[in-house]
């Protein structure tokens, strides 16, 4: 069930501790459409323009058929433009007067994924802060949704956070030169006090880009599709490493986070603003 908007107490729990959920932001026949959309960028019904798929680790997709690639496959990126259903979820008006509330009025879209962590082999995310991938001055400014598009518990990898942990600030991040497993310095990170974010299919985590949190593998036989999108409010400053560094540093000033490959090659992509023009769920 969705109502109009945030309670005060709702609004305070995002100041404080960093999330909030909304309940039934999309309902069953848009969360379909959404689930139907992914299954056709997988699958090639769907053209995919300008999306990338990525695949679970160790998965080759030229030996995959069609219908075997979307329980491979880890990550969609960049489809608002290729799948109808999946932009109107990312500018859902329902979803929008909530952020209006939180944050104010004026946003763009910068970024969009599904995680699909497919049954048996989806692997986890570690623990991350959202700003260590975007070099955004102000971390404020920035917000995450993440909506459930089937339910999502522990079993099969829900969101676990830390609440409170964005008022901490950037904490020093590393990896291996793989991205995807960029995680925080483990001494930064408090697991004794994370909680994990049960969800029903159509409700969404609203939550601050500098929250602690992580997803653990999917080793059921359960789905679990999510798609999550991230916003700017306008006027964000988008700065260069050095202004990164700021927030992203080890004790002996070195830049510390997720934006910088080892190797020297230059995989930062930035952002990919698109103002946000609300839309109508389809239900
Ligand atoms: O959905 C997941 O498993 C993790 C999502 C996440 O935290 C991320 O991609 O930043």
């Amino acid at each position: 069930m969705h109502s109009d908007g945030f309670t005060d107490n709702e609004l305070a729990q995002y100041r404080r501790e960093g999330w909030v959920l909304a309940r039934g932001i999309l309902g069953p026949r848009s969360i379909e459409a959404c689930k139907q959309a992914l299954s056709d960028l997988a699958t090639g019904r769907i053209a995919s323009g300008q999306t990338s798929l990525m695949y679970e680790y160790g998965q080759d997709p030229s030996k995959l058929t069609p219908e075997q690639r979307e329980f491979h496959i880890r990550k969609y990126m960049d489809f608002v433009e290729d799948a109808p259903a999946l932009k109107m979820a990312a500018m859902n008006r329902r979803l929008h007067t909530r952020l209006d509330q939180l944050l104010g009025h004026g946003r763009v879209l910068f970024q969009e994924m599904a995680l699909v962590k497919p049954p048996r082999i989806g692997s986890e995310k570690p623990w991350h802060q959202d700003a260590s991938y975007f070099r955004v001055t102000d971390p404020g400014l920035i917000v995450g949704v993440w909506i459930a598009l089937d339910s999502a518990s522990k079993r099969n990898g829900c969101m676990e956070l830390v609440p409170g942990s964005h008022l901490g600030g950037g904490v020093p991040h590393e990896h291996e030169d793989d991205f995807n497993r960029c995680c925080i310095v483990e001494s930064y990170v408090d697991r004794g006090r994370r909680i994990a974010v049960e969800m029903e299919p159509g409700d969404a985590l609203i939550f601050h880009s500098l929250l602690h949190h992580f997803t653990e593998p999917n080793t059921s036989n359960l789905r679990r599709r999510a798609v999550q999108f991230h916003y700017h409010q306008i006027g964000a400053i988008w700065g260069n490493v050095e202004q990164h560094t700021r927030h992203y540093h080890f004790e002996d000033g070195a830049y510390a986070g997720c934006t910088v490959a080892h190797s020297g090659a230059n995989v930062y992509r930035g952002a990919l603003p698109r103002p946000v023009l609300p839309l109508e769920p389809y239900d």
